[in-house]
């Protein structure tokens, strides 16, 4: 199934990428059957890199193929290893034409695959390995996301020499963000750019939590025919989901060609069986690594994918910590003020802090206080009967309420994320926070007015940011489950302020 060009943007979830019947021609496959050991496919290239019929291979044992010591040393690879562990190994298969340097082994869906590389690299491989060495001895193990991001992409471009080299990172629906980015100097900056999720469809996240690492090594390539049969004919049956060579979604290679890259390799980042981000390699002429220094780069993307793990749990538990000081804070003036209007009016800046919103809004007995950024009071006060209907007394927390409400003219630039708590002792008495709209919060990577680069109206980076722009309108960034939890928090201040406050007052009348 091909990809239409100008595509609904969400059809191409359908596109069977893992079963693409071809191959990119910077190699040769050769597919057998795991227990018989006889071929069962071979791409249409094979016959002039070894000298032999494409038809003649087909069938044949695979010890008559590619030699019987090669044969004897792969079923070592493959008996040794966890059977979807590729393994790179130099095979002397004494083909005449093509001499091929590395061949990539694995054992996947009752078939052996055989990836040889024709061609040659102009990487150092000595250097790269040791290159590889230092930088996971440097990666650094106490620090910040954005840190480890940034060393990530300066290290990957120094080993596998692409003109740029970006972390790229999933939000909770899907969309990413270039986080970081080590380039040439002379290459417009990608960092900060979004992009929307349907840049990178369904099928494609999840074979990549599969398939770790990626080469394109030629945007402009002709995709190599996958044979099968005594008359090898073309086979589109074959499940390629560990296999480095397989033909590439031709949709992605026009955005990649429109973009003006001519070669990419892309490593997973996997947090907890979700793809967190991936790190990109772009360059602008053809490129790619051998198979070893793509293995290490598979290498460097685990253990990246865990240091970022572990800051972000470092990171969350400093927030927890700081939340805690704020709620402490708020709960002193609370109970030292004469109201929990007075008190919480005294803190405003730390009520806004404590949920990252832009303001915040107090109902207290039919009346409306509002501090730092929100909509106007008249509009605050159809907000709150807006949204307790549809709370029940519950905590409630949206993130596209500027959406939903897209018929309150200026409400999404303030309130495009709305959390609210009732507080209990009287039934319209609540807490809203607000938050702005995404696109205003974000640091802008490049002048979104600026007219995309491509005037044909063709997919790019550029048309995808705007695409973005478009997809987040009237929402803002999500509520966190700790911001939730902080809430839960500051109503149980609030109900034992409100407990002390009536104590006193009745003391005073007695
Ligand atoms: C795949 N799209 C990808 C990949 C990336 C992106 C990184 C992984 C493939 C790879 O290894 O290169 C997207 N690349 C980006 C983005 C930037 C970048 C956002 O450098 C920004 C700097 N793509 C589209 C649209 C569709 C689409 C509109 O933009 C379809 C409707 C499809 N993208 C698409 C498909 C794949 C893909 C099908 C899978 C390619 C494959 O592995 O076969």
């Amino acid at each position: 199934l091909q990809c239409p060009v100008v595509a609904d943007l969400t059809s191409c979830d359908i596109e069977p990428i893992h079963a693409p019947g071809a191959i990119q021609p910077y190699g040769v496959l050769i597919v057998a059957d795991a227990k018989t050991l006889h071929v069962t496919h071979v791409s249409e290239n094979f016959a002039s890199s070894s000298g032999l019929r494409n038809e003649d291979a087909i069938g044949a044992a695979l010890s008559a193929v590619i030699g019987v010591e090669p044969t004897a040393m792969l079923q070592a690879a493959l008996s040794s290893e966890r059977h979807s562990v590729a393994s790179v190994m130099t095979l002397d298969l004494g083909f005449h034409r093509s001499p091929c340097r590395d061949v990539v082994v694995q054992a996947h869906a009752g078939h052996v695959f055989l990836e040889l590389e024709i061609g040659h690299h102009p990487i150092d491989r000595h250097k790269a390995v040791s290159n590889i060495q230092s930088v996971i001895a440097e990666l650094p193990r106490q620090t910040s996301v954005a840190e480890i991001a940034d060393r990530t992409v300066a290290a990957v471009r120094r080993v596998t020499g692409y003109d740029r080299v970006m972390v790229y990172r999933f939000d909770a629906e899907g969309h990413g963000e270039v986080v970081a980015e080590d380039k040439r100097a002379d290459l417009e900056p990608l960092l900060h750019y979004r992009y929307p999720a349907s840049d990178i469809p369904a099928q494609a996240r999840k074979l990549y939590l599969t398939q770790r690492i990626r080469i394109i090594a030629d945007t402009d390539y002709q995709p190599v025919k996958l044979l099968t049969g005594e008359q090898a004919f073309a086979s589109e049956a074959l499940d390629m989901s560990y296999c480095t060579l397989r033909r590439v979604s031709p949709l992605h290679l026009e955005y990649l060609r429109n973009m003006g890259v001519g070669g990419t390799l892309a490593i997973s980042l996997i947090h907890d069986e979700a793809l967190w981000g991936m790190v990109v390699c772009h360059h602008q002429t053809p490129h790619s690594v051998p198979a070893d220094v793509a293995a290490m780069c598979d290498l460097v993307g685990q253990i990246v994918a865990l240091l970022i793990q572990q800051a972000e749990e470092r990171e969350a538990l400093g927030r927890t910590v700081e939340r805690q000081a704020i709620l402490a804070g708020i709960k002193g003036a609370v109970d030292r003020a004469p109201s929990i209007l007075a008190g919480l009016g005294s803190v405003h800046p730390a009520m806004v802090d404590l949920m990252d919103a832009g303001g915040v809004a107090l109902r207290l007995s039919g009346c409306v206080h509002l501090f730092g950024a929100t909509p106007s009071a008249t509009m605050v006060d159809l907000i709150f009967d807006d949204v307790e209907a549809v709370a029940l007394g519950e905590v409630f927390a949206e993130d596209s309420f500027g959406r939903r409400r897209l018929d309150w003219v200026d409400l999404a630039d303030l309130a495009s994320g709305v959390l609210y708590l009732p507080l209990l002792n009287n039934p319209h008495d609540a807490i809203i926070w607000f938050r702005p709209q995404v696109v205003r919060t974000i640091v802008w990577g490049g002048d979104p007015g600026k007219p995309a680069a491509d005037p044909d109206g063709r997919i790019s980076p550029r048309k995808s940011f705007a695409r973005w722009l478009e997809l987040v309108r009237g929402t803002s960034l999500p509520w966190t489950r700790t911001q939730i939890r902080a809430a839960h928090d500051l109503r149980r201040v609030v109900t034992d302020g409100m407990l002390r406050h009536a104590e006193a007052s009745l003391a005073r009348l007695s």
